[in-house]
């Protein structure tokens, strides 16, 4: 049964220590406690999308410095794959700045990028939009490992950043996900305004998924001048750290992934989200849009800590 959102707050509100002593048992009996799993991010197909996304650099209805990109072609994007794993990343994500899949060129062009990033060993991730039973079915057959579509963030708050498309739309799109025997790759944003009680919704949300995500990345927002929340007020370091360790703690098997506005963190703020529970980041210069710290500052800083990328 799904935790009630009571039992979530008070896991969340719990004394500090507390909170993060049980995250790390938590973290201990499923995870190697030292492993980060680097991923990368490749826009495939950038700007111009028609939805309205507060957060989001890529939306037509916003004016912000972007230079849309039409579909990559496949020997572009196997150059980045290739140099990811060159550079120890385990899982390569492709994102689309597209509302939904359609059926055509475009979609087989996609489908050829799965087949042959799978083939270089590496978990392929996609997250292109709304997605129909079908499209997932021959995602699924090209060897996909995971699709990213986030719930980001409370049904109540929702409404507030995007109105071009419902909380139902994403439940639907994750169903056909997980139908088609994909796993679901689905998180969220801190740090858009929301309340203290929408972040728990949020997790609460996540927690009636069936099955469960078994990727979950905490993004917090990367403020693009000329969206809508550029001038949102950024979340408090401890509230990040008590949002990733009660995530780890709701679910114990999957992956924690701190996601978007690392460049915004120190590294003692890393090392706490770390000591909660997180146990991915994306790598790299570039997230989709946005700046990202480079590999080999995150190889140094792992190293710092003592821990290390995982090896598959
Ligand atoms: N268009 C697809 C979709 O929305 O599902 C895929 C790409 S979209 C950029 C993937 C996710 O990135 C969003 O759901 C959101 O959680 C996150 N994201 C986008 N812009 C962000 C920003 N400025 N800061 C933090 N996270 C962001
Ligand atoms: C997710 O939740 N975070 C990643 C991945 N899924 C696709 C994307 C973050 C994008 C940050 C904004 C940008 O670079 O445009
Ligand atoms: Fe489009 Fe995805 Fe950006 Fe929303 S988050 S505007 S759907 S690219």
């Amino acid at each position: 049964m799904a935790p009630t959102l009571t039992s979530i707050a008070e896991i969340y509100y719990r004394p500090l220590p507390d909170l993060l002593f049980e995250a790390q048992r938590v973290h201990r009996g499923h995870h190697d406690p030292l492993a980060v799993q680097l991923c990368t991010l490749s826009s495939i197909k950038t700007g111009l999308c028609p939805e309205d996304c507060g957060y989001c650099s890529q939306s037509v209805h916003h004016k912000t410095e972007l230079s849309p990109q039409p579909l990559t072609d496949v020997e572009t994007v196997m150059a980045e794959a290739r140099a990811a794993k060159a550079s120890g990343s385990t899982r390569f994500c492709m994102g689309a700045a597209w509302r939904e899949v359609k059926d055509g060129p475009l979609f087989d062009r996609v489908l050829d990028m799965v087949r042959q990033v799978a083939a270089l060993d590496l978990e392929v991730c996609c997250t292109l939009g709304m997605l129909q039973p079908h499209q997932a079915a021959q995602l699924k057959a090209a060897g996909l490992t995971a699709y990213n579509h986030n719930l980001d963030t409370s049904p109540n708050y929702y409404p507030e950043v995007i109105t071009t498309r419902t909380y139902q739309d994403r439940l639907d799109t994750i169903k056909a996900v997980s139908s088609a025997g994909i796993s679901v790759c689905c998180g969220g944003i801190v740090g858009m305004g929301e309340s203290m009680q929408d972040r728990l919704e949020f997790l609460e949300a996540l927690t009636k998924l069936d099955p469960a995500p078994e990727s979950i990345p905490i993004n917090s927002l990367v403020p693009v001048p000329g969206t809508p929340l550029e001038n949102a007020t950024p979340i408090d370091s401890i509230a990040l750290v008590r949002m990733i360790a009660t995530t780890r703690i709701l679910f114990p098997k999957a992956m924690v992934r701190l996601s978007a506005g690392r460049l915004e963190m120190s590294e003692e703020l890393q090392a706490l989200c770390f000591l909660a529970g997180a146990n991915s980041v994306f790598t790299g210069p570039k997230l989709l849009t946005t700046s990202n710290p480079e590999h080999d500052h995150d190889f140094e800083m792992l190293e710092r800590f003592g821990m290390v990328a995982r090896e598959r």
